[in-house]
């Protein structure tokens, strides 16, 4: 077992070098272990991209929460988005563990000094959608996670346990709406066609720019923080939804799609990368709607915040004056 040490600051070389022994020998770094500070940032910057994403992942299907077309499709929609609010606040509070505030944190997003996935700046245009981003994006985010499982650093690696294990959850339910459409009327068919048309590529997006275009890859994967690289995940989300997508007689919209017998795996086509970079610039369909709604909420949530905030302290205050009429009593 190799530990990392920290008490003592005072000889980065030697904690350099027990950080790097940790992190060969697939041992987790801890919050209370020293890492060197680019570690830390390439941490901050990902876990809070992440967790923006699954805060304002929660408003293309918010959309259809009113306007589902069953109770039971309600229920299930609301516990899905549920869900997301849920993964946001671990990975809130696993960015916390490295000394950030997410207050800190929000306030960059909502003030576009950091991202959130590409993926969620399109519009849901039918109720096909929300099925699509089950079978998809959680698909798609799947993929992209459970690598994550096994990060170097502790409390992200723990906090993907759990977000995976819903996400399967949801990505079965995505499978399952759009299997029920696609057993009904060609209206329904078609808007399943559709959904999947329009949201193929932007999957493909979400995994980043490609291997040759992605600055950060390289030290991530030294670090064991990225296990695999953007293309390696994205062939492998290719080659898990092809035989999914047959069993939904579905047409991916791809004309370049084939199977290649040598590799085991699918060709696929190029994603259009500039619009990638267009959408993580802000120019996306739906940026400023969604940075406009998640400042509103934040602003319209500020008296919870501080009733919350006055709460814990009346709180903290009423015990420390418990514990000193104890000690008062135990004095007499
Ligand atoms: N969108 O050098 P790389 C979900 C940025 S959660 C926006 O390759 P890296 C659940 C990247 O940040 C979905 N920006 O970067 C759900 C970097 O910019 P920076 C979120 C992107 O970090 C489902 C620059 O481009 N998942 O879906 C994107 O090594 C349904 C260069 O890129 C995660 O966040 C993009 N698609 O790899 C919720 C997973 N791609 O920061 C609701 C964790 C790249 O230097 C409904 N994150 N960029 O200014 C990761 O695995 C990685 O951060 C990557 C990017 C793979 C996203």
């Amino acid at each position: 077992m190799v530990a990392v040490h920290t008490a003592e600051p005072g000889a980065p070389g030697e904690l350099a070098e027990r950080f790097e022994a940790v992190v060969a020998a697939e041992q987790r770094v801890e919050p209370r272990d020293w890492m060197p500070d680019a570690y830390r940032a390439t941490l901050i910057r990902q876990i809070a991209q992440h967790a923006h994403s699954e805060i304002i992942g929660m408003q293309p299907e918010g959309n259809w929460l009113t306007r589902a077309p069953s109770l039971r499709r309600k229920a299930i929609l609301l516990a899905k988005a549920q869900d997301e609010a849920g993964h946001g606040l671990y990975l809130y509070a696993a960015a916390e563990t490295l000394g950030v505030d997410r207050a800190e944190l929000t306030e960059k997003l909502i003030s576009g000094r950091q991202k959130y996935s590409s993926i969620f700046n399109y519009p849901t245009l039918t109720f096909a959608d929300v099925g699509v981003i089950g079978w998809l994006v959680d698909g798609a985010a799947i993929c992209n996670q459970v690598p994550l499982c096994r990060c170097s650093y502790g409390p992200y690696a723990r906090a993907m346990v759990r977000i995976c294990k819903e996400e399967s959850f949801h990505q079965r339910q995505g499978f399952e709406l759009l299997m029920t459409l696609m057993r009904g009327t060609e209206a329904q068919q078609r808007m399943v066609q559709d959904a999947v048309d329009r949201w193929w590529w932007p999957s493909l997006m979400m995994f980043g720019p490609p291997d040759d275009d992605s600055p950060n890859t390289a030290q991530s994967m030294a670090w064991r923080i990225k296990r695999h690289t953007n293309d390696e995940l994205r062939q492998r989300f290719v080659d898990m939804t092809l035989p999914q997508a047959q069993h939904l007689g579905v047409t991916l919209p791809d004309p370049e799609l084939s199977w290649n017998e040598a590799r085991g795996s699918w060709d696929f086509g190029e994603p259009d990368w500039s619009e990638l970079q267009r959408v993580i610039k802000g120019q996306g369909p739906c940026n400023t709607q969604r940075i406009d709604r998640r400042r509103a909420a934040h602003e319209q949530g500020t008296w919870v915040r501080e009733a919350a905030a006055a709460y814990a302290s009346k709180r903290a205050t009423a015990g420390k004056q418990a514990t000193a009429s104890k000690e008062k009593e135990s004095d007499v």
